[in-house]
């Protein structure tokens, strides 16, 4: 991976930012004077008449109001997004501010249009992580070094099948897949920082511990663990079992803790069981806790892998340094995130209408966990996951109310307890502005709101149900991906735009464009398939094996025919040697479930039998030339003696 763009010129980036050169009609207000707008007004605290603040031109702007995500043809977003696809299982990369679709990146499943899980490569990748055929992606989230992104990779969870995979940000592609053992439902993802040290799977589904049919009908046998993944090599370096399920996780910003929320201190197995206690856990892990433990032996290797106990009555807890610590939470809570300042770790309610804040500091100090809860603000009706400005504010989605509200974090701790909720309808003095969304949300992202210094200007609410918001496509609706406006704190949250979307996204990350940097062509020297220059075409045939070694370009194969015999097994070896950017090439083989796509520089591999005589018309399937339709050799198939 090439070097990362530094950051620390973000006003030199700015004054540059290809909204500044867009065309005057469409008006959009420059992001820095909304954001000195913002950062005044907040300095003035509660003060009335802050417009008086403005200078007459940001006054004219504000009075206008309009906030445009217009990005005109040919001009670029500011930021990518990164959404997750759900049970699609793939990733798709968003431009924000327009919300156009640039890309998609699958994951889990088999894609046609990229060649993915066709080439032996990819296929064999898919393979030796379980052959599963789907997987259920959730929370996409990129690299950091020193709290910010740093371009090398996005990382997704499989909460269908226990897997976590790892995207390059070099070629938008998936390199790695690990199969994690110990966890069947992997749900949280997330990294430790400030350098992405780990990146952390939650395991959601409790189970037998080791899942080998033992205990089958003893649910309070069942288990749940967090798994330490090294992110270079994608190897689980340990796990943590823990009482009750888990649910989603962050990681501290300094590279102690790592928050995760769950909502099965029961340990039942029906709805009604889950949801009996009126309270469960975030859990907080003490890494280096933890590392020492395993350091020390003081762990059991199951499949593999050390897990250690961090149940709460287990040996390791019972000390005066317990590895994992116990924080109670209102019944079912589901988001968890730590604040840009890593101050606190947010965990919203959603069967209860309050967030906890949990004082991270304050968490290695106090005896009782209980005693690190610093506020517990009464948000609305359903509290799911929540966002920051780096400006103060927090951001949560009510999935209930189909509201996202915005709330100053400091003034929820200064109104604890007094502002503890009694019947749970008292909507806390901290909550700031609500705006509706359409319809119920589930995540929220704002732009690079996981790292610690957020951007403040846009936010998206990824919302589950549609409803009448689109033209009807019959009985399944997309979902609906809505656009913020969150740069002005004196005139408010701003819904901008509807975007459909595929099922499903769940949680998002959101990047400045300068901070990654990707490849336009590929680099040989990346991948190990041998590149093959146009006079090293070559067949090779040994023993039922033939291996056609080939280059493709402007408007050919290196052979116009091949022939082989029926059963033999068929290697290609196929490079594209176009230098230009953007001229795929592809070999796609009817009737052999073959496809394979050959961006500019890049070699892939894949392997067939062939086993029916025949002459099949090997082509090209991206559009690549205006003879791209002559871009086809003969596979001659021939029948066996
Ligand atoms: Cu709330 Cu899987 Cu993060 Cu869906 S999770 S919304
Ligand atoms: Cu190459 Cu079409």
């Amino acid at each position: 991976m090439s070097d990362t763009t530094p950051t620390d010129d973000r006003d030199a980036i700015d004054s540059e930012t290809a909204a500044e050169k867009r065309d005057p009609l469409f008006s959009r207000i420059p992001r820095r004077d909304f954001m000195k707008a913002g950062a005044a007004a907040g300095a003035m605290g509660s003060l009335a008449g802050c417009t008086g603040l403005l200078s007459d031109d940001d006054d004219d702007l504000a009075a206008a109001g309009d906030v445009d995500s217009y990005v005109p043809p040919g001009e670029h977003d500011d930021y990518y997004a990164f959404l997750s696809g759900g049970h699609s299982g793939e990733i798709r990369v968003y431009g924000i501010p327009s919300m156009r679709q640039l890309m998609r990146i699958p994951v889990f499943g088999r894609e046609s249009a990229r060649g993915y899980g066709y080439d032996d490569r990819t296929s064999e990748m898919l393979e030796e992580a379980g052959g599963y055929s789907w997987g259920d992606t959730h929370h996409p989230r990129v690299s950091q070094t020193d709290n910010d992104y740093d371009g090398r990779w996005a990382f997704v969870n499989d909460k269908a099948n226990g897997r976590m995979a790892r995207i390059d940000l070099e070629y938008f592609e998936t390199d790695a897949i690990v199969d994690i053992p110990n966890q069947q439902g992997t749900h949280g993802a997330c990294c430790l920082l400030p350098d992405t040290k780990y990146v952390f799977g939650v395991g959601e589904f409790r189970v037998p511990m080791p899942n080998d049919g033992q205990d089958l009908d003893d649910p309070e046998n069942y288990t749940s663990t967090i798994a330490a993944i090294n992110p270079e090599t994608m190897n689980v370096e340990w796990e943590v079992l823990v009482d009750g399920n888990m649910d989603n996780g962050d990681g501290s910003k300094q590279g102690r803790w790592f928050f995760a929320t769950g909502y099965n201190s029961e340990s039942a197995t029906t709805e009604s069981g889950m949801s009996s206690s009126d309270t469960d856990w975030v859990k907080a892990f003490d890494v280096p806790a933890i590392e020492d433990a395993v350091e020390a032996g003081e762990y059991e290797e199951i499949n593999g892998v050390p897990v250690v106990d961090g149940t709460r009555d287990s040996a390791l807890n019972s000390g005066d340094r317990p590895i994992v610590r116990y924080v109670d939470v209102a019944k079912s809570p589901h988001g968890v995130s730590v604040t840009p300042d890593n101050q606190y770790a947010i965990a919203s309610g959603k069967l209860d209408p309050t967030a906890t804040v949990i004082d991270i500091e304050q968490l290695a100090e106090v005896d009782d966990p209980n005693d690190a809860i610093v506020a517990r603000p009464t948000l609305g009706m359903g509290p799911l996951h929540t966002a920051y400005d780096g400006r103060g504010h927090a951001y949560t989605t009510l999935f209930i109310d189909s509201q996202v509200v915005k709330w100053d974090i400091e003034a929820a701790v200064d109104a604890y307890p007094d502002d503890e909720p009694e019947g749970g309808d008292q909507e806390s003095p901290a909550v700031v502005e609500k705006i509706d969304v359409h319809y119920n949300p589930g995540h929220l992202i704002a732009a690079e709101s996981y790292t610690a210094d957020p951007q403040g200007d846009w936010l998206i609410s990824l919302n589950k149900l549609s409803k009448d918001r689109f033209l009807p496509v019959g009985p399944m609706h997309p979902e609906n991906d809505q656009l913020i406006y969150i740069g002005d704190d004196e005139e408010g949250m701003k819904l901008v735009k509807d975007t459909p979307s595929y099922a499903e996204p769940h949680d998002a990350s959101i990047v400045s464009a300068d901070k990654l940097d990707p490849a336009k062509v590929y680099d040989p020297e990346d991948y190990d398939e041998e590149y093959i220059e146009p006079d090293a075409s070559d067949i090779i045939r040994e023993d039922g094996h033939v291996h056609v070694k080939m280059h493709s370009q402007r408007n050919e194969f290196g052979f116009q025919e091949v022939t082989v015999q029926e059963g033999d097994e068929v290697t290609f070896t196929v490079t594209n040697i176009e230098q230009t950017p953007d001229v795929l090439h592809s070999l796609a083989i009817p009737e052999h479930d073959v496809n394979i796509k050959l961006a500019p520089q890049e070699t892939r591999e894949v392997t067939f039998t062939a086993d029916e005589p025949g002459v099949y018309w090997m082509y090209c399937a991206f559009f690549c030339s205006a003879l791209h339709l002559e871009m086809r050799s003969r596979l001659i198939v021939e029948p066996a003696e």
